[in-house]
């Protein structure tokens, strides 16, 4: 079974989000989702999810393309979770590329275009606009 490992915070889960989860399924046939929890998200991305991470996580797993959601805790925990879950493929969006080439030694290392002119950040400043 080919495995596919993926991080993000996934909130205000949106048609980019679910470009990239499809995407990546098809590199393999077993997809994992390493979701960041709200402390991570506050303590180390220094951003405050609208959805909690039970509510993301719930939100995740009813993907088609996903397999299982596991925490996403600590930057430093993708080797660990590569090697725990024999993972093939690790894949992100390309705002992170080159960010995790240390991996290549372990998996495939994936960077996939973004979908354009649509994230959680903007969502947010419309919805404040449009009082
Ligand atoms: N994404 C995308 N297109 C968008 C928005 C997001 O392809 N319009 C992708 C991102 O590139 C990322 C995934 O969807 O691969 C999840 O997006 P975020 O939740 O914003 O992920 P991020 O905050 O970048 O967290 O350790 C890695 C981090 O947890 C990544």
């Amino acid at each position: 079974m080919k495995k596919v490992i993926t991080y993000g915070t996934f909130d205000l889960l949106h048609y980019g989000h679910i470009n990239l989860l499809r995407r990546a399924r098809q590199y393999g046939d077993y997809l994992i989702v390493a979701l960041s929890t709200d402390a991570f998200n506050e303590n180390q991305k220094h951003k405050k999810a609208y959805f909690s991470y039970e509510q993301r996580k719930s939100l995740v797993e009813a993907i088609r393309y996903v397999d299982l959601v596991i925490p996403e805790q600590r930057w430093e925990q993708k080797l660990s979770d590569i090697k725990h879950f024999q993972v093939d493929t690790f894949v992100m969006g390309d705002d992170w590329t080159g960010k995790f080439d240390f991996l290549k030694d372990y998996c495939e290392v994936i960077y996939l275009p973004r979908t354009p002119e649509i994230s959680s950040t903007q969502i947010r400043q419309e919805l404040k606009s449009h009082k």
